[in-house]
């Protein structure tokens, strides 16, 4: 009796310690994986994008709208370089020239690139395909999953202000420090 009674306590410490490890949220992993890079990142868009009392939800969502802008611009700004006679479109032509100036090791990717924006495989990349490359280029830089970490910010904010003050986020982060 006494054996089953701690096998079966057994059974249930384990699926606790099973039920408790999936708890982990995406924001504590990020938080625990790395914590000073964590700091860092957390108090440079508290910093960047937070009001006076702190950082809001509209705070984070105007940061991961600026990165991904920044990637896409960049990547369409690689693209329309190549758009020699400004019609808003790279052909194979234009390609060509980009190619001969470029350096060997440079080529294949180019002309991987090109292969690849190209959705619709007529050798012209058009506004709408370099958009699309825009964007894939901007959830490259900052992923949905970090992005729903950034937004996860906000269950640190403890007085429930609706703001993340620097405070708040030098707490949790020693609360964390304590835990392990
Ligand atoms: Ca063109
Ligand atoms: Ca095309």
């Amino acid at each position: 009796m006494v054996k089953v009674v701690a096998a079966v306590m057994l059974v249930m410490l384990v699926m606790l310690q099973t039920a408790w490890a999936e708890s982990v949220s995406p924001l504590e992993d990020a938080m625990r994986k790395d914590p000073d890079r964590f700091r860092v990142m957390a108090e440079d868009v508290i910093a960047g994008f937070g009001g006076p009392a702190g950082l809001t939800p509209a705070g984070i969502e105007e940061h991961v709208a600026l990165e991904r802008a920044t990637a896409r611009a960049g990547a369409m700004r690689r693209l329309l370089a190549m758009d020699l006679d400004n019609d808003g479109s790279v052909t194979r032509d234009e390609l060509g020239v980009t190619l001969r100036a470029a350096s060997a090791t440079a080529r294949g990717r180019l002309e991987r690139q090109f292969t690849a924006a190209d959705v619709d495989a007529d050798n012209k990349i058009n506004a709408a395909e370099m958009r699309s490359e825009g964007q894939a280029a901007a959830l490259r830089a900052l992923t949905d999953a970090e992005a729903a970490i950034l937004r996860s910010l906000m269950t640190l904010d403890a007085n429930q202000d609706g703001a993340l003050a620097q405070e708040e986020l030098r707490q949790a982060l020693q609360r964390l420090d304590e835990v392990t």
